[in-house]
């Protein structure tokens, strides 16, 4: 019989590419939405014929309840958060009970309806901020840098306290950024890349930026996914880093996404400094050894390979519909 697999946040990035890899495994996958007045399903149009949609919030303790409940999977996984670190600032307290809360009443539906399910839950190499070693490990304590990152640090540890007080098989996937040619626009990865589209079609001619030198270990989503399944596939739960290994800098990016159009980026970025965060984490670099030798789990995209990815496809969405991408670029 096939399993049944819950995510929570299926319309996000992730949540897309999951979704992708439990289809071509033979999952019945059930995603979860909240309310909004227009559907927001673009990262989903191709799998929704043969997903189900389900109803639920992770600020409402009943719904998820009665979600899982009525489902019964055999895993979950809970994706759904807000993922904007800037906006952290301006919303800390619903940050707090999306990104927080929302775990514990995840963990509250499993333990109360059935402790047998599976969860995963979306950690962030954010929780380790301000880092305390180089590069950073399971074992590497931590120091959030936003109250995105403290929230996600609660949401770890009262995931690990579930676990251990309840006996569930409930794992976090402590995960380094990670894009696509579907990660939201406002992340500097796809600002970088929409922008060298617009600038390259002659649709804009300036891009502003915050802080050019901070550092991150970037990978590609679509791998990513893939070690959130394998963490639920294993005798005895535990928590992995998921990362490339390899750290770069904003301007990296930047070259390498202007330069693959054919642009020489210093005529077009500019700084701005209203994008420059009220506490900043520097640097990020992970080590993964623990999920590629005890997962067997590797990237197979580089850095230069996603970055050029991801520009051939702003390319190609932007060519394809120039009017309607400069409207929702100005939103
Ligand atoms: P994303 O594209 O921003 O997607 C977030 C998802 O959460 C969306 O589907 C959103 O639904 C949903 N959501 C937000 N608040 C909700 C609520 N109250 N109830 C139900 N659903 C809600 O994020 P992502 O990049 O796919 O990341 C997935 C998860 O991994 C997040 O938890 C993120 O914090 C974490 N993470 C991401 C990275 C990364 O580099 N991408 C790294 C480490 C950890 P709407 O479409 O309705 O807004
Ligand atoms: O920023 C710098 C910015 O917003 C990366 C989320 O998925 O990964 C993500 O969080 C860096 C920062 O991602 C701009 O200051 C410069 O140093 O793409 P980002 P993030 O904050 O690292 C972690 C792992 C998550 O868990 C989160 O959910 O880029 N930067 N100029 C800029 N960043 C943005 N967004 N916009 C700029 O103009």
């Amino acid at each position: 019989m096939s399993k049944r697999a819950i995510i929570t946040g299926i319309t996000g990035q992730d949540g897309s590419y999951l979704a992708e890899l439990l289809l071509s495994k033979g999952y019945d996958v059930v995603g979860v939405v909240r309310r909004s007045s227009s559907p927001n399903y673009w990262r989903i149009q191709n799998v929704l014929d043969r997903i189900r949609l389900r109803p639920a919030d992770l600020l409402d303790q009943l719904s998820l309840i009665r979600l899982v409940d009525e489902e019964q999977p055999d895993e979950l996984y809970n994706l759904a958060a807000m993922s904007f670190v800037p906006a952290s600032w301006d919303q800390p307290m619903l940050t707090g009970e999306f990104n927080a809360q929302g775990v514990t009443r995840v963990l509250e539906a499993i333990r109360q309806v059935n402790p047998k399910i599976r969860l995963y839950q979306a950690s962030s190499s954010e929780m380790f901020g301000k880092v305390r070693e180089v590069p950073q490990t399971e074992l590497t304590p931590f120091y959030p840098r936003s109250p995105y990152g403290v929230s996600k640090a609660f949401a770890h540890y009262i995931t690990v306290n579930y676990r251990e007080s309840y006996d569930l098989y409930a794992v976090s996937g402590m995960l380094f950024n990670h894009e696509s040619p579907r990660r939201g626009l406002e992340f500097v990865t796809r600002k970088v890349t929409d922008a060298v589209a617009r600038i390259k079609l002659g649709l804009a001619d300036a891009l502003s930026l915050g802080n050019l030198d901070t550092h991150r270990d970037w990978g590609y989503a679509a791998d990513y996914v893939r070690a959130m399944w394998l963490m639920l596939q294993q005798p005895h739960a535990d928590d992995f880093v998921v990362a490339t290994g390899i750290s770069h800098s904003v301007r990296d990016l930047v070259e390498v996404a202007f330069g693959h159009a054919g642009l020489d980026w210093r005529k077009y970025v500019g700084l701005d400094p209203r994008l420059i965060r009220p506490a900043e984490v520097e640097q990020l670099i992970g080590d993964s050894t623990k999920a590629r030798s005890q997962l067997g789990w590797a990237p197979t995209v580089d850095f230069t390979g996603l970055v050029t990815m991801m520009v051939d496809a702003d390319l190609e969405r932007v060519a394809a519909a120039p009017r309607l991408v400069d409207r929702l670029s100005t939103l």
